[in-house]
């Protein structure tokens, strides 16, 4: 296979990957590509562990920081994590060992909203970025780089590091070469002008990142394959969240207040989101578009059918099935996704503007309709916030979603009061699980709690909350959003305890 490193300069600083990586020293902080399991480097990244599992069998202090775009792949967060060689991570990450290490305050993280990351970077204040070690498809003749399976945050990374060192990955199908939309006019506050974009389709920028040749201190051929995120078939309670919202979408194009098209579909991650896409599959809509972050197998088949026009995105998260299908007819794809930065895909003006239809899933929603979408029990940390409230904030219509029970029962995911709020009540107007949909749009704090127990809440849980609201109303001292402070938390400290939300037996207020 011949090279895709057609610049004659950066031919001279093919290397191997722990070469590259011995140029990363203690304290950097370095920016990776990689937004939810696509993109990310391949090779670098555990070269720089074992260097570090290394420089720790010695005796030396060696850790760094990790930004990226979203999530990656165990390749990265995971190898990085276990030995111990993360000071701080942001912005989003799903990692079992990432989580473990800051769950036991062993690692740093900054959970940032995802459109948040490149303008911090560029104002400073998260410190210097030191080193960018970005995935690409390849890297033409003048220098210019074709990005690979996603953007995230690549171009404020190349722009901003000191050095950089590039993966080129042989393994990437070189069709997705002009895929991508890269904005270079975005700037820090008060040079801001409005962006361009008024269709989640349009092209506002160019097909490849610049780059400053003379910051590439190494560049590493690669050959592997992106995370193969599969998806369990839709179960009962996802097929039931996509009913019921399904539904509501077919009221409000009924009732005039969404056009038949809809508006641009924004869709998290998880199974449930892409349950969702699939039920839209049967679904009376035709030509969506999307207007998203990540796109998986669902929105992939959504094209495919011809429901989906068009997905504008930041990334690719596909099952390695649905790689093959996209790979396959690439020319098709290429002519109805676009990839953009995420400070672009995420931007709160063009959610805004577009009147984006929000999904998302959640851990725990409370009566009134604050939504945890990050934390267990109020301290540890599941995931990360995502592009989740860019999106909610801003979005048209936000739908936040979750089966209404966790852990064989044991948990009811819509509490009295939510142990840990991303999303406030102003910002959430649509809770669905598998029971039912609340719209709470127009609906007071008292109004709302009724609407949330008697549509989502699970059958046996719905006694409990509806007396709790009964009492606080009675006991509490205020009547706008009623709570008795001292219980507000009992059900979550029963979990803590081992046992279930609710049980009469292990009650402690
Ligand atoms: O844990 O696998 O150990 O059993 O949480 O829950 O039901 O599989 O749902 O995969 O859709 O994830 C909020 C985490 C939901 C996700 C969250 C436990 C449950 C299970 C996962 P186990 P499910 P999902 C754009 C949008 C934030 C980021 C975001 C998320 C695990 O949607 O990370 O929205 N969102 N980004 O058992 C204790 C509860 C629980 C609970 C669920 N109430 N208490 N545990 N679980 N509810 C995309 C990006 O930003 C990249």
């Amino acid at each position: 296979e011949s090279s895709r490193v057609l610049n004659p300069i950066l031919r001279q600083r093919l290397m191997s990957a722990a070469e590259a990586a011995a140029l990363i020293r203690p304290g950097d902080n370095v920016g990776m590509s990689g937004f939810t399991g696509s993109g990310h480097p391949k090779a670098v990244p555990s070269a720089l562990a074992r260097q570090i599992e290394h420089a720790h069998r010695c005796g030396e202090r060696f850790k760094v920081g990790v930004w990226t775009g979203a999530s990656t792949a165990p390749e990265l967060d995971a190898a990085l994590a276990q030995v111990d060689g993360i000071e701080l991570r942001l912005p989003y990450q799903s990692d079992p060992v990432c989580r473990e290490r800051i769950n036991a305050g062993r690692m740093e993280y900054l959970d940032i909203h995802l459109s948040h990351v490149a303008q911090f970077v560029w104002s400073g204040f998260l410190g210097h970025l030191d080193v960018a070690v970005v995935e690409v498809a390849g890297i033409l003749e003048d220098g210019r780089l074709i990005p690979a399976a996603s953007i995230g945050n690549n171009k404020t990374w190349l722009d901003q590091a000191d050095r950089i060192i590039l993966e080129v990955n042989g393994a990437l199908h070189p069709g997705l070469e002009g895929m991508h939309d890269i904005y270079y006019g975005t700037n820090l506050p008060p040079q801001r002008q409005p962006i361009p974009l008024t269709r989640p389709d349009d092209r506002i920028g160019e097909p490849y990142f610049r780059c400053d040749l003379d910051k590439v201190v190494a560049v590493v051929e690669t050959h592997g394959p992106d995370r193969d995120t599969r998806f369990t078939p839709p179960d009962e309670a996802s097929r039931r969240i996509a009913g019921h919202i399904i539904d509501f979408l077919q009221h409000e194009v009924k009732k005039g207040r969404l056009p038949r098209e809809l508006l641009p579909l924004q869709s998290g991650v998880g199974n449930i989101a892409n349950a969702v896409m699939a039920g839209l599959q049967d679904a009376p809509f035709e030509n969506l578009t999307a207007y998203t972050e990540v796109l998986q197998d669902g929105m992939l088949a959504l094209l495919r059918s011809g429901k989906l026009r068009s997905a504008s995105a930041t990334a690719l998260s596909l099952s390695s099935d649905a790689l093959k299908e996209f790979q396959r007819d690439l020319d098709f794809y290429r002519s109805r996704i676009v990839l953009r930065p995420q400070e672009i895909s995420n931007h709160p003006e063009l959610v805004r503007r577009l009147g984006v239809i929000a999904m998302n899933g959640m851990i725990e929603a409370d009566i009134y309709g604050n939504v945890n979408s990050t934390h267990v029990l109020g301290t540890r940390i599941m995931n990360g916030i995502g592009g989740s409230g860019d999106f909610a904030r801003n979005a048209w219509l936000s739908i936040f979603m979750t089966p209404s029970t966790a852990k064989n029962g044991a948990i009811s995911c819509i509490v009295p009061m939510a142990s840990h709020v991303d999303h406030t009540e102003h910002d959430v107007q649509v809770l669905v699980t598998e029971q039912g949909l609340a719209d709470l749009r127009g609906l007071s704090p008292k109004q709302r709690s009724h609407a949330v127990i008697e549509n989502c809440a699970h059958p046996d849980f719905k006694p409990l909350l509806r007396d709790y609201v009964r009492r606080a109303l009675e006991g509490g001292s205020g009547r706008h959003t009623p709570h008795l402070l001292r219980e507000a938390f009992d059900w979550h400290l029963q979990v803590q305890a081992g046992g279930r939300m609710g049980d009469p037996k292990t009650r402690t207020a």
